[in-house]
C-alpha cells in the first residue's frame, strides 16, 4: 500500500461544491454562492416509518410472503409508494425495464422548484429478495426515503436544489433498475446531479452506524449529524458498490449514504461503543425469510431516518463547509509488543497554505487485540504532540476513530507522523492507515 495524497478529494470537493452548492451551471467549478440559512431539519417521526413498515409487510402477506422483482409484491409496493407521494404534491414518474424475463419498476418522484441544474437526489431499492417480506433489506431504506420525501412535503420547503427522490427496482438482481436509471440518463442530466444519497438497510436489529466513505462532503454532513446527537459511525466496508450508489457513481456522480450492518458480525469494540451482542451479525436474517417487522431496531430506524432528513435539508438547502484537503498514508506499521521503542507512519503535507485549523481532524484506523496497551500521538512537523490515545480501552480490539486536534499553532506544510507505542506486554498489531484533514 502506499502514501497517497487525495489531491482527487480537493477536485472532488471542488465539484460537489459546484455542484451542491453554487447556482452556477455545475459544470463550472463556481464558488459557492451565499445562500439563506438552511431551515431547520425536522425529526422524522419513527412511528410514521414504521406505518410504512407494516404496509409492506401485509402487502408481502398478500402476496406470496415477498415483494421480489418480477412477483405482485413488489408492483404492489411501488403502487403503494407512489400513491403515498402523488396525494403530497411529487411529480411521480414510473420507469419500467425487463429483467429476468420480468417487468420491472423504478418510482422517480420529482419535488417541484430548485435549482434544475443542481440535483439532489436521495434513494432505496424496494424490492426484496424471494424467502421474505425484506423489511430490514431494504423496508427500511424505502419507508425512511418516503418519510423523507413526504416531510419535504409538510414543510412546504423550498430548497436551493432541485430535490428527487426514487426508489429502485430488482437491486437484489445486481442494482439492475438503478443501473437502468442511470443508463437512461442523458449525459447533460447526469452533469446536473449535485449528489446522490443511498439508504440499504439501515434498521438492522443488531446495529452499526456506517457512513459511506464516498464523497467527502455528503460523508462529512452525515458526520455531522451523527455526532450531534453524540452516536460514533465507522466507514462502511461491509460492501463497497454493493448497492444502489455504486450505479451513480460509476458515471461520476456524488454518492454517499447510511448502513446499520448485513451479514458481517458486530465486534466486542463495536459492542462497546453502539451496544448490541457482539459476536452477531448485524441482521441475522439477512436475505432470510424472518426480515420481517421484528427484524428491526426501532433506534436504529428512527436516527437513521432523522439523519436522511438532515441530509437533504441541509445538502438541499445551504452550503455545509465542505472538508479541506487530506493527505493519508496506507502504508502497514508494525507496532512492535512492549518495551520496544515507539513506531511512526509519516505523512509529508504540502500545497496547504498557513497553518493547520484549530479542527484539524485525524482519521486512524489502527489494527490491534488489545488497544488498552497503545499510546498513540499526532507528531507535528516541529516536533510538538498531541496525544490522541492514552492507553484507555483495554482489552477491547482496534482503533478505529476520528480525532480533532487544535493544530492552528503549526505550520500545516511539512512532515506529520503518527506515533504509536506498544506499553504493555503480550498483544501486537500494526498501523493500518492514517488520514490528516485539514
Ligand atoms: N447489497 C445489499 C446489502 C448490502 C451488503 N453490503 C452493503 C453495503 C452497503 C449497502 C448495502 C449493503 C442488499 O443485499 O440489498
Ligand atoms: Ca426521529
Ligand atoms: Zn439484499
Ligand atoms: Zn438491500
Amino acid at each position: 500500500m502506499s502514501l497517497s495524497v487525495s489531491r482527487r478529494l480537493a477536485a472532488v470537493t471542488a465539484f460537489a461544491v459546484a455542484g451542491l452548492f453554487a447556482s452556477a451551471a455545475p459544470a463550472a467549478l463556481a464558488a459557492p454562492t451565499a445562500v439563506a440559512a438552511a431551515p431547520t431539519p425536522p425529526d422524522i417521526p419513527l412511528a410514521n416509518v414504521k406505518a410504512h413498515l407494516s404496509q409492506f409487510s401485509t402487502i408481502a402477506a398478500n402476496n406470496g410472503g415477498n415483494r421480489a422483482h418480477g412477483r405482485a409484491g413488489y408492483k404492489a409496493s411501488i403502487d403503494y409508494v407512489k400513491a403515498k407521494l402523488d396525494a403530497a404534491g411529487f411529480t411521480t414518474t414510473l420507469q419500467t425495464f425487463t429483467s429476468s424475463g420480468a417487468t420491472g419498476y423504478n418510482l422517480i418522484a420529482d419535488w417541484p422548484g430548485g435549482d434544475p441544474n443542481s440535483v439532489l437526489m436521495a434513494g432505496a431499492h424496494l424490492d426484496s429478495v424471494s424467502s421474505g417480506a425484506g423489511i430490514n433489506d431494504n423496508g427500511s431504506g424505502s419507508a425512511a426515503v418516503l418519510e423523507t420525501a413526504l416531510a419535504v412535503s409538510r414543510a412546504g420547503l423550498q430548497p436551493t436544489k432541485h430535490l428527487r427522490f426514487g426508489w429502485w427496482g430488482a437491486e437484489e438482481l445486481g442494482l439492475i433498475g438503478s443501473k437502468y436509471y442511470v443508463n437512461n440518463l442523458p449525459t447533460a442530466e447526469r452533469a446536473k446531479f449535485a449528489g446522490y444519497l443511498n439508504f440499504d438497510m439501515i434498521g438492522s436489529p443488531n446495529p452499526g452506524y456506517f457512513v459511506y466513505d464516498d464523497d467527502p462532503t455528503i460523508e462529512q454532513t452525515f458526520k455531522n449529524y451523527f455526532s450531534g446527537i453524540g452516536v460514533p459511525t465507522e466507514i462502511e466496508t461491509e460492501g463497497d458498490g454493493r448497492s444502489d450508489h455504486a450505479s451513480f457513481k460509476n458515471v461520476g456522480i456524488p454518492v454517499g449514504g447510511l448502513f446499520t450492518g448485513a451479514s458481517n458480525t458486530k465486534t466486542s469494540a463495536q459492542a462497546q461503543k453502539w451496544g448490541g451482542t457482539a459476536g452477531q451479525a448485524f441482521d441475522r436474517c439477512y436475505h432470510s425469510s424472518c426480515d420481517n417487522t421484528a427484524n428491526i431496531s426501532d433506534t436504529a430506524l428512527d436516527r437513521n431516518s432523522d439523519a436522511a432528513a438532515y441530509a437533504v435539508w441541509t445538502l438541499g438547502a445551504s452550503t455545509p463547509v465542505p472538508p479541506g484537503p487530506s493527505f493519508e498514508n496506507t502504508a502497514d506499521v508494525n507496532i512492535p509488543d512492549s518495551p520496544a521503542a515507539a513506531v511512526s507512519s509519516p505523512i509529508t503535507v504540502s500545497g496547504v497554505a498557513g497553518n493547520a485549523p484549530a479542527t484539524t481532524k485525524v482519521d486512524v484506523n489502527i489494527v490491534h487485540t488489545y488497544r488498552g496497551d497503545l499510546v498513540v500521538d499526532l507528531v507535528a512537523p516541529d516536533g510538538t504532540v498531541y496525544n490522541l490515545h492514552n492507553r484507555s480501552g483495554g482489552s477491547a480490539d482496534n482503533i478505529v476513530g476520528s480525532y480533532t486536534v487544535n493544530a492552528s499553532s503549526e505550520v500545516a506544510n511539512g512532515v506529520w507522523n503518527l506515533r504509536v507505542r506498544d506499553t504493555a506486554a503480550q498483544d501486537i498489531g500494526y498501523i493500518n492507515s492514517w488520514k490528516i484533514t485539514f
